[in-house]
């Protein structure tokens, strides 16, 4: 055995090695017990590896082999999330085809992944545009569309001019694309979506009883945005005809102070109220402005707000039977409650900015406290509840009575969701065709299913458009079909579906990847599923792992799975910075390759870095250090020195006594530390007690003691570090991969402190304990038991005849009366 630790020869064996092997291959046992899905999110085909892959893949491969030792039958699978806009994106900047981009960037990833020694299965990799894959996301497609889970409508919908497409709520993020950072406007579009906000009840739910961190599932709550109110009616005042505008407020206990109401610009109602509004130039101009500006800028507190009153109409309030104003204000959002308020500005900060700005009666109906009426004029509007004034009969109430009688008295309770429906169509080329096909007498038909996957055709030009369609409509050919229905001459929807539906599911497929007959054979899918924990990034928290969360229950509702929550546990991970301590970006330089890091100081030194960088199952900022992932080499150095030193050892590969008392301890306490931080994914403790005993081991003269603990310190080291410690193992004669190996336990007796409680009793009564070393002399446990204060007081004054000792156990001090 070399003296020399060559990470490269040993890297390249072993990874050649486990593949001949088929050795992280798994079997689709029904649902045992001892069956494990661990989930990685899978990667789109960027093209490139960077140290983010590999926190997210190489550190969950610990988990994984760890839980294969335990003889839990794991289910480890990759793929690639290959459709979508960055795939296209870089493909069009190129000027190459995304198909070729996307196919090429897998093939050299897939060996880059490799290289990573991650025990994926790779027999079960899947990837996201192949038809094989997509027939089956267009039939689940199908099927919630004759659900009704699925529908077109016009809409208002955040448009990137720069990505030429609609974007889903979820991907504008502060008014930007979340992929280019154009600015988003709004445009006016007939699109498909789904319909996740009547989900939204019981994806609030669901999350009640998942084991997740309590941090996401805030944050999923906090999206859904589930707020109580009421649906309160105000009639429209106007010598030309009859309407009533519906607002949706959670204050309804405020009613006597709405002294004037406020429409979304894009209410309908102004179209329907035109001919007897006054100023309608003044109108349009303000609703034609209001398109240029985004939901969240609409929304901000602190924004001025600006708005223009519809003259020539005014609005009745259902309580105090007065007639007030009716505005449109960029403020009130449509895509919220009904897109109308009655506004309050004595009790609502944004209102009472409004109604000072434009010289608007401000009314106060809620006294902080009974009896307490504030008579100055308000400086600003009280939010909070308190009691009913200036609200006739009503007047004395509680808000929290008022709330409820109020409600039912001038409208009803109402529950709404911030949560919208998602918008799935995209104006673009790479992504799964929506398998629909539009006829002149029948509306929007379903492909038959015989007829999927409906390919996604070859198109030379597949540049997006600024007119709002899809490249797909170039396709005359394949555009232009029969009316599966009525045999009229149809046409095929262009639209392409938004690739976080691709997503939604991949992880179904991989119990069963090759399936030609269904997405996934009901018994594989019992096997594995639900994942027994999802590892991923925090940025898909409110995206990917909300709309999957959605799409797993539409699916159960339908029958289709089993179960509806597709994750047990969820972990989101932190990020890796730069040297720098800054985010890593090409314009910061401060990039750091990890193949390079691979060739120079190889897999294993990597991979242990990244789980020594911090606890993995918090969501911290870690910067990359290269002084301490050199310490970490020099650590696996060490491993392999003392390997080098015992290989001359005859070894039988048979467990092996420990050969003293001190050294057993240490390295039954290691196993235990270990195993449990392993547990809890604190992989950086369990890393650095590995290096306590490591030392230890180092440290004794005789090589026949080293070897008596290296058995453990290699099985318990094998997760983190594959390639060396295989090599170790087989150094010492075994013939089998360390990884058969069954992960060492641990026997509490032998941990337990060398130190005794012992008892202390005065004239036979406990008076108190000591702790002192196990092997104390009774002097030693006297002298102990002298220095305890209770103990003082009891012997102040008297005078201790005899002592009796029991060891490690008792001692009892006798007095002379
Ligand atoms: C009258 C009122 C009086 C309100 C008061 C608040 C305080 P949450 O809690 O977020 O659900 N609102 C309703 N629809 C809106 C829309 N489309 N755009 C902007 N604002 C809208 O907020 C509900 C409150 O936000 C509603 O209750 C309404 O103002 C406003 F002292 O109605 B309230
Ligand atoms: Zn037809």
């Amino acid at each position: 055995m070399s003296h020399h630790y060559d990470h490269k020869k040993i890297e390249q064996k072993w990874q050649g090695h486990w593949e001949a092997q088929g050795a992280f291959r798994v079997a689709d046992a029904a649902r045992l017990k001892e069956n494990y899905y661990l989930l990685v999110e899978f990667p789109y085909p960027s093209g490139n590896l960077h140290v983010g892959h590999w926190y997210a893949f190489a550190v969950p491969d610990i988990f994984a082999r760890f839980q294969r030792m335990r003889e839990r039958n794991v289910l480890f699978p990759i793929g690639f999330d290959a459709f979508g806009l960055p795939a296209e994106n870089a493909a069009l900047k190129r000027g190459i085809n995304p198909r070729t981009w996307t196919h090429d960037n897998i093939a050299y990833m897939r060996e880059q992944l490799k290289r990573m020694g991650a025990s994926f299965d790779w027999t079960r990799e899947v990837v996201t545009c192949a038809p094989e894959y997509y027939r089956w996301t267009q039939w689940i497609f199908l099927k919630f569309f004759k659900a009704g889970f699925a529908y077109q409508a016009d809409t208002a919908v955040n448009w990137c001019p720069s990505c030429k497409t609609v974007l889903a709520n979820e991907q504008v993020k502060e008014g930007k694309c979340e992929r280019c950072e154009s600015a988003v406007t709004q445009r006016k579009m007939k699109q498909w979506l789904l319909k996740i906000r009547d989900f939204a009840e019981e994806l609030l739910h669901g999350l009640e009883g998942l084991p997740w961190p309590e941090e996401i599932k805030q944050a999923q709550r906090n999206w859904i945005g589930r707020s109580e109110g009421a649906l309160i009616k105000f009639k429209v005042q106007s010598s030309k005809f009859k309407s009533e505008i519906e607002v949706f407020t959670t204050r309804p206990d405020t009613l006597f102070g709405a002294t004037y109401v406020v429409l979304a610009p894009e209410h309908s109602l102004i179209e329907n109220l035109e001919s007897g509004i006054q100023n309608l130039e003044e109108v349009k101009k303000y609703v034609e402005h209001a398109k240029t500006k985004t939901e969240l800028e609409r929304g901000q507190l602190q924004k001025e707000k600006t708005g223009v009153e519809l003259k020539g109409i005014t609005a009745i309030n259902p309580a105090t039977k007065e007639e007030i104003s009716i505005w449109i204000a960029d403020y009130v959002l449509m895509g919220y409650g009904t897109g109308a308020i009655m506004a309050v500005p004595a009790h609502d900060g944004r209102d009472y900015a409004f109604a000072k700005k434009f010289n608007l009666p401000i009314r106060e109906v809620i006294a902080p406290r009974a009896g307490v009426e504030n008579f100055q004029p308000l400086q600003e509007a009280y939010e909070g509840e308190g009691t009913l004034i200036n609200s006739g009969d009503f007047n004395g109430l509680s808000s929290g009575e008022a709330i409820s009688k109020m409600a039912e008295k001038f409208g009803r309770k109402q529950v709404t969701y911030r949560l919208r429906d998602w918008l799935i169509s995209r104006q673009r080329y790479w992504g799964c065709p929506i398998p629909i096909i539009h006829c002149q007498r029948c509306g929007a038909i379903p492909v038959p299913e015989k007829d999927l996957p409906i390919g996604l055709p070859e198109l030379s030009d597949y540049k997006p458009r600024d007119d709002g369609k899809s490249p797909l409509a170039k396709a005359i050919d394949w555009v232009h079909v029969k009316c599966p229905r009525c045999g009229a001459e149809a046409e095929r929807e262009t639209d392409t579906l938004d690739t976080f539906i691709d997503s939604s599911w991949y992880f179904l497929r991989y119990t069963d990847p090759k399936n030609t007959t269904a997405f996934a054979a009901e018994k594989k899918l019992a096997a594995w599923m639900p994942i027994n924990l999802y590892s991923g990034g925090a940025e898909h928290t409110t995206m990917h792992l909300l709309y999957s969360r959605f799409w797993i229950k539409a699916m159960h509702r339908l029958g289709l799975v089993a179960w509806d929550e597709p994750y047990t546990r969820r972990m989101n991970r932190g990020i890796i910075l730069g040297p720098d301590g800054q985010k890593m970006s090409k314009s910061h330089g401060n990039v750091v390759d990890p193949d390079e890091q691979v060739e120079r100081l190889g897999a294993d030194t990597v991979r242990m870095y990244l789980a020594f960088i911090g606890p993995y199952a918090e969501v911290g900022a870690y910067p990359w250090s290269m002084n301490s992932i050199v310490g970490i080499r020099r650590f696996l150095e060490r491993v392999w020195s003392l390997g080098a030193r015992i290989h001359t050892q005859a070894y039988k590969g048979v467990a092996c006594a420990f050969k003293s008392d001190a050294l057993a301890r240490l390295a039954h306490q290691t196993i235990k530390k270990v195993t449990e931080d392993i547990e809890a994914f604190k992989f950086n403790t369990a890393i650095a007690q590995l290096m306590t005993y490591t030392n230890e081991l180092s440290a004794l003269e005789d090589n026949a003691d080293i070897l008596s603990g290296y058995k453990a310190l290699l099985t318990l080291l094998a997760p983190f570090a594959p390639h060396i410690t295989e090599e170790l193992w087989e150094g010492l004669g075994n013939k089998n991969s360390i990884f058969k190996e069954p992960w060492p336990a641990f026997d509490p007796a032998l941990i337990m402190k060398e130190t005794a409680q012992v008892v202390v009793q005065i004239d036979g009564k406990k008076r108190g304990v000591v702790e002192v070393p196990r092997d104390a002399g009774e002097e030693e446990v006297y002298a102990a038991a002298n220095a305890l204060p209770e103990i003082q007081k009891y012997l102040d004054g008297k005078k201790v005849a005899r002592e009796v000792y029991v060891k490690g156990k008792l001692l009892n001090l006798v007095t002379q009366d």
